[in-house]
């Protein structure tokens, strides 16, 4: 017979209604989503989610950088809980399942269980990592950064984004500022489905990504100081040009990025000239390179090439030259156990799947160090992300979160499928039953846990 649960699939429709409910909360502009960390578009978006996870019966927390933790007890209280996640925060023209994806499938995931009746021996947490892009505040994944330990919280409330406004003022602002001590909780295992933000899957015809490493990646943000001086009247020879001297950095980063092939990438996303008017020549232009690549000694590589050639090119020029690494992390290795059975799941449930690397960072890649930890990809429409056409399919959303459900369970461990009890989602059974190890009742079908003693449970079921 197999295992408890294993005939278990997620409700498909019901995950793709949450996708598009919560894809209205901080719309784009061309029909994806503006939901910024910390902006009050993120703030309604953590309260929508809030109300979903306490209507399937979880209890929250939140630390003090706002991440938030949802409960749904095991039967064992002693067992650390099996976390799943990712985040709600958006790109400024993000598409609507990048991060949400991995937030929501743990949500049906839960509601799941919830119809079968099926309790877990872990608990199992869902979390909601705060700025997991670093689009307003870098550096990314800094919420799980502070929970791993690797980043202090007084620099991460220190950081300012483009209006100079800092980042423990703006959680303060909306009021998500929690009482836990980040890195507090203790996990038994993370999973993080993700849309793999990349072709690969979809060019190789393959439902689930297995991914066994993430690369690495420097953010290095340069300041360069020129000399404001007219556009006009300024002859080329007088000039101190910090535009020529970032547009070079830009140009070497590109070569220096294709020297390092196969698998290396390098660019810049961002950048903000002073007094950024027209006809003035910037007195200051500050821009960040982004490079990443799964081999550390090509990271490291890279980043000296970067630096060095990038003082000789302001040098050249007469231009200051300042930089600062305003976001790292080495390449990491996942669970291999862990990745195991991710395609073991994807095996039983009949999806194609195979190993991949990640070229994006996830707060995965921070919980790796203090937990055991790994991935599950579904492909994305022409591997786009990071843009509001960002597309997948309900299928591809459906396989990742059965596969989702199984890894998870096969770690937390099934303690008790009513179903074998022979009542099923389908006969309308709802009989609760009290849980005097997880201190919780249970009632299967409406999703509804009741924390307490037994004499307080009886009142309850009288109430
Ligand atoms: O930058 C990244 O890879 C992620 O989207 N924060
Ligand atoms: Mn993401
Ligand atoms: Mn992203």
């Amino acid at each position: 017979m197999a295992p408890a649960g294993q005939n278990l699939r997620i409700n498909s429709a019901r995950l793709w209604d949450s996708l598009e409910e919560m894809a209205k909360v901080g719309p784009g502009i061309a029909g994806g989503c503006n939901r910024q960390t910390l902006t009050d578009a993120d703030a309604e978006g953590r309260a929508l989610f809030q109300r979903w996870a306490e209507a399937a019966g979880m209890t929250m927390g939140v630390d003090t950088m706002g991440t938030m933790y949802f409960t749904r007890p095991g039967t064992d209280p002693d067992a650390l809980p099996v976390y799943m996640g990712s985040h709600l925060d958006t790109q400024p023209t993000g598409g609507k399942y990048d991060g949400v994806l991995g937030v929501l499938g743990a949500l049906e995931v839960v509601r799941s269980l919830n119809d079968a009746g099926i309790r877990t021996k872990h608990p199992i947490v869902i979390v909601n990592w705060t700025n997991e892009e670093g689009a307003r505040f870098a550096p990314a994944m800094l919420a799980s950064g502070v929970f791993a330990g690797t980043i202090a919280q007084d620099y991460a409330y220190a950081r300012t984004d483009m209006e100079g406004l800092r980042f423990g003022d703006e959680l303060k602002r909306i009021g998500w500022v929690g009482d836990e001590v980040p890195g507090a909780r203790k996990m038994h295992a993370y999973f993080e489905l993700h849309i793999e933000q990349g072709p690969i899957l979809e060019a190789e015809g393959k439902d689930i990504g297995v991914v066994t490493h993430c690369q690495g990646l420097w953010w290095l943000e340069f300041t360069l100081t020129g000399r404001e001086a007219h556009t006009g009247s300024t002859p080329m020879a007088m000039r101190v040009n910090a535009g020529l001297a970032m547009a070079r950095i830009v140009e070497m980063v590109q070569a220096v990025a294709m020297d390092h092939q196969p698998n290396a990438v390098g660019g810049v996303g961002q950048m903000k000239f002073t007094p950024n008017s027209r006809n003035v020549l910037p007195g200051k232009v500050v821009f960040t390179v982004d490079i990443r690549t799964v081999d550390q000694a090509k990271l490291d590589s890279m980043r000296a090439q970067i630096e060095s050639k990038a003082a000789e090119i302001c040098a050249d020029l007469g231009v200051g030259c300042a930089v600062e690494a305003v976001g790292h992390f080495d390449p990491v290795t996942f669970t291999p156990d862990l990745v195991t059975k991710v395609r073991g799941a994807a095996e039983r449930l009949g999806y194609s799947h195979m190993d991949i690397v990640s070229g994006a960072g996830h707060d995965a890649c921070w919980t790796a160090r203090v937990a055991p930890t790994t991935m599950i990809f579904c492909p994305c429409v022409d591997g786009l992300s990071h843009n509001e056409a960002e597309k997948i399919s309900p299928e591809w959303a459906a396989a990742g979160t059965d596969v989702l459900l199984h890894a998870a369970l096969d770690v937390a461990g099934v303690d008790h499928d009513l179903a074998e009890d022979g009542h099923s989602a389908d006969d309308g059974w709802n009989e609760p039953f009290f849980d005097k190890g997880a201190h919780a009742a249970f009632f299967p079908l409406k999703g509804e846990l009741f924390q307490g003693s037994e004499v307080e449970y009886q009142e309850w079921l009288r109430s």
